[in-house]
């Protein structure tokens, strides 16, 4: 793809910092497709028949990214509509890239991103959301231990990949401690800001 045929948002953040709330009313206020690397790679480990089931429940619990650059683009790519011909479609990928080979390969190989999100929160408030979702998410990775391994790999290996598209002026910042609402609006300043 070329920036002009698709605008590509990638939406990071720590684990609990609220990308998937907050890509539900980006999908329901701008028309994005929103694309979870996370939801991909739990569907491919439900759905029945998958060689890769046992792999990626244990990246999971270890809080660990997959190896594969491709894997979720692949997933994502399998299940994304072709858009009407002479529309722009509009990708909101979350949580994806989270190493800076994926940040690359993705680049590279599929349509440079427009703009990137990130949810700026602390580790505190995060695990506090985690540990609630994790009451009744059925999620095998919201329990303490499993998300002490994911905020690891959080800071060693993805905020290098904000911190990249940082330097390259990509990233739209947001505090994302406030409530759903306030965060929202920052987001919406945000990319309304970048005429995105
Ligand atoms: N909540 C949200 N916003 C709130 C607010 N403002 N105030 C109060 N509560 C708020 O939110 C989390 C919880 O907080 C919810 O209960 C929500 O109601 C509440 P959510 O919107 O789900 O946050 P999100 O940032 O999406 O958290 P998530 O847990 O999904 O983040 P992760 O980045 O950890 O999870 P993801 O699904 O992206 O990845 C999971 C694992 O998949 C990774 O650890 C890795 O092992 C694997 N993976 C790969 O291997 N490769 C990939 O490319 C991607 C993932
Ligand atoms: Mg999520």
């Amino acid at each position: 793809f070329s920036s002009e045929e698709v605008t590509v948002v990638f939406f990071l953040g720590g684990p609990g910092s609220g990308k998937g709330t907050q890509s539900a009313n980006l999908v329901k206020d701008y028309g994005f497709v929103h694309l979870s690397a996370g939801d991909l790679l739990r569907a491919e480990q439900l759905r029945e028949g998958s060689q890769y089931g046992a792999m990626i429940k244990s990246y999971i619990t270890e809080g660990k990214i997959s190896p594969s650059t491709s894997f979720p683009t692949r997933c994502a790519t399998r299940s994304t509509p072709t858009p009407a011909p002479g529309t722009k479609a509009r990708f909101l990928i979350d949580g994806f890239p989270r190493k800076l080979d994926q940040a690359v390969f993705f680049e590279q190989t599929v349509c440079p991103s427009e703009l990137v999100l990130f949810l700026d929160c602390p580790e505190d408030v995060m695990e506090a959301r985690l540990l609630k979702r994790g009451e009744t998410s059925g999620r095998d990775d919201d329990n303490a231990e499993s998300i002490r391994k994911r905020f690891r790999t959080f800071v060693e290996t993805s905020m290098p990949v904000v911190d990249d598209f940082e330097a390259k002026g990509k990233v739209v910042k947001v505090q994302a401690t406030g409530s759903v609402e306030d965060v929202y609006a920052e987001v919406k300043k945000g990319i309304e800001e970048r005429g995105v």
